[in-house]
């Protein structure tokens, strides 16, 4: 029987156990540049099985929010250096999540204040984080323009350069953010795309710029590097699709020839209930087309888990499982999950923005005595 705590092989790396970091947004990276403090943030998190990077973006046109990290200027690497330098010398795997968040973003933090862009000119009924004098809000995201199909190939490059940027800066592979209604999953589904070339109308072509940015990324760094999150029915950022089941079966048995080392699924609504009123899903049907393909990578399974869930998760053919908010509030959740320890309870009013408060002083177990 699979245990979370025993050692994993995915792709290129042996992890020690099969207990992932989820990638988690915490907006304290002022003018993109990771700081010394999210390095000691990740460090700490170390004995993740995996550690996956918060969203960052792989262009300024790719950034959505206040004071999330980048990975397209050299600040940007240098900072992201000493990040993955810290995890790995606590021992640690860290892998870079690659964004482009598309229409969910704002005018203010546009290239020139140009219009943010989508698949099509529609915009999203969600709201993008900003900072004013040091205090964060929410507030709508701007109408976007839809992109020509010609600028298309200038994306999908762009992804694969951040990617050989993610490697520059130390990280061990990258995970593809396919998920959460941002760009690559505003072309996959129906409400959100529009379009009527190659880019746009059957699930082949709603397809086709999710699986050229995963090609061109695996060719980049290699497949044995490369992961990506889908979250077939997740309402976040405004997003729904008239037959997920249909479009995932299929984007399911394209990725996996490709051979990367995992697919990451996030099950329901992001944050929230697993189960969507409305959109009912079969994510074992899913599984069953990426083996059925011969898929080696590892199936990562994310949302609300908790031990008793993990352990049911394995048992029913997920190999790792992906932990949010617990991570936040437990640096060495590992360590909790295996001993069956308590937790630290969440802040909420901390999670986006400020500095260390609720971000580097939730504190670890008491260190055992000898
Ligand atoms: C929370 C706040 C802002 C962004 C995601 C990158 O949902 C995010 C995100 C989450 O994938």
């Amino acid at each position: 029987m699979k245990s979370l705590f025993e050692p994993v092989q995915v792709g290129s790396l042996h992890l020690p156990n099969r207990i992932v970091m989820a990638p988690l947004t915490r907006n304290r990276a002022p003018d993109a540049i990771p700081t010394p403090l999210m390095a000691e943030y990740y460090a700490q998190r170390a004995s993740a099985g995996l550690i996956i990077s918060e969203a960052t973006a792989i262009t300024h046109q790719g950034q959505g929010y206040a004071d999330v990290p980048g990975l397209y200027g050299t600040e940007q690497l240098d900072g992201w250096k000493r990040v993955t330098r810290a995890v790995h010398e606590r021992g640690g795997r860290i892998y870079c999540q690659l964004w482009h968040v598309g229409r969910v973003s704002h005018l203010d933090l546009q290239p020139q204040g140009q219009k943010p862009v989508a698949p099509s000119a529609i915009a999203a009924k969600t709201k993008t984080y900003v900072i004013h004098q040091g205090k964060g809000s929410f507030v709508p995201t701007s109408e976007p323009r839809a992109l020509d199909a010609k600028e298309i190939p200038g994306i999908v490059r762009d992804f694969r350069h951040a990617a050989r940027n993610a490697i520059a800066a130390g990280f061990d592979g990258v995970e593809v953010h396919g998920a959460n209604g941002y760009l690559l999953d505003q072309f996959l589904k129906s409400s959100s795309n529009h379009r009527t070339d190659d880019y746009g109308g059957s699930i082949e072509n709603r397809a086709r710029f999710l699986l050229e940015v995963m090609r061109e990324v695996c060719e980049e760094v290699g497949r044995e590097r490369v992961g990506l999150r889908l979250s077939p029915v997740t309402p976040a950022n405004d997003v729904a699709d008239e037959d997920p089941q249909k479009l995932f079966d299929y984007v399911v048995r394209q990725v996996a020839p490709l051979g990367i080392a995992y697919l990451h699924l996030i099950e329901g609504a992001t944050g929230g209930p697993r189960e969507v009123e409305g959109r009912p899903f079969d994510y074992d049907k899913m599984l069953h087309a990426w083996r059925a393909t011969g898929a080696k990578g590892a199936w990562m399974v994310n949302n609300g888990y908790d031990r008793a869930l993990a352990g049911k998760a394995l048992e029913q053919g997920a190999d790792l499982v992906a932990f949010g908010r617990l991570f936040i509030a437990n640096p060495d959740l590992v360590q909790r999950l295996r001993t069956n320890a308590g937790f630290n309870p969440l802040v909420k009013e901390t999670l986006y923005g400020g500095g260390a408060e609720g971000y580097t002083d939730y504190p670890a177990l008491q260190a055992q005595p000898a």
